[in-house]
């Protein structure tokens, strides 16, 4: 069953997974092993593909929307048997730069693999990065930026989460970004993709 649900979960069919979800905790699958074994395993299969390009943007957003859904069933059971998230990451697109599109992307990746989200939008200035990091305890910071004239701006976060004393990690990501950039601004790593920027924020939290 799921295996079933990991392959519904791909193929972004909300509607199955929601099913199977159902009829897998109707019949005693724990629900630990419905989020690892059939949710999480499926996201990571699909971030696989999505970095080797056997899918695209479409198909990861509608494979999201699918298992948000199931998320959302899953939610009172994970808060019943205390299942913590992997861990808490603070997102948004930094100030004077309103896309989001690559910034969800990535939020729902880390969703799909385990992670808690505190999703700031965008255009989002530094003292809001480290307030949401302070209240929320984040383990990370990530922050987008499309735009050459807004990504300057990620080395104000990158000095005012460092300023704040608060020791977590910010990573950095967008089109016009470079691994090079990244070392620039003192950001503690660069994803070119939303599925790399899972690795990341597993490497990070690991250490
Ligand atoms: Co804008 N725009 N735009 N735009 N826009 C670009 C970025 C541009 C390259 C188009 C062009 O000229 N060819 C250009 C930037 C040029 C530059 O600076 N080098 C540009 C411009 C100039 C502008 C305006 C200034 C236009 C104007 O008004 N004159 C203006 C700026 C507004 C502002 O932000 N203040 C503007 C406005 C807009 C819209 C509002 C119309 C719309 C945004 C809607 C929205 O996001 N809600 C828009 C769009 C859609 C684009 C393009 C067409 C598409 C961007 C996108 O969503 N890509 C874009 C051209 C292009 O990229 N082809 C363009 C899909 C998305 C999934 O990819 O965001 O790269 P991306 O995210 C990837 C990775 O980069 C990475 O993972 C994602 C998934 O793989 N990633 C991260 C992203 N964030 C990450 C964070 C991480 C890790 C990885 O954290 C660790």
């Amino acid at each position: 069953m799921l295996d079933k649900l990991q392959d519904a979960l791909m193929a972004g069919k909300k509607a199955e997974v929601e099913a199977l979800v159902d009829q897998a905790l109707s019949t005693g699958v724990p629900t630990r092993q419905i989020l690892n074994e059939g949710l999480i395993a499926g996201m990571e299969k699909l971030g696989v593909m999505f970095k080797n390009n056997e899918v695209f943007i479409p198909e990861v957003l509608v494979a999201a929307r699918a298992m948000n859904a199931a998320l959302t069933k899953l939610e009172p059971y994970m808060i019943k048997e205390k299942i913590e998230p992997k861990g808490l990451v603070v997102i948004g697109t930094v100030k004077g730069d309103l896309h989001d599109i690559g910034k969800n992307l990535v939020a729902m990746m880390l969703k799909g693999a385990g992670y808690k989200i505190v999703d700031l939008g965008a255009d989002v200035a530094s003292e809001k990065f480290v307030e949401a990091a302070r209240s929320n305890k984040a383990d990370v910071v990530a922050l987008s930026a499309l735009l050459t004239t807004t990504m300057i701006q990620m080395k104000n976060v990158v000095q005012a989460v460092q300023g704040s004393g608060l020791g977590v990690p910010v990573i950095v990501g967008g089109a016009p970004l470079t691994q090079d950039f990244a070392d620039q601004i003192g950001a503690k790593g660069f994803a070119p993709d939303a599925a790399s920027a899972v690795d990341l924020v597993h490497r990070l939290i690991a250490r």
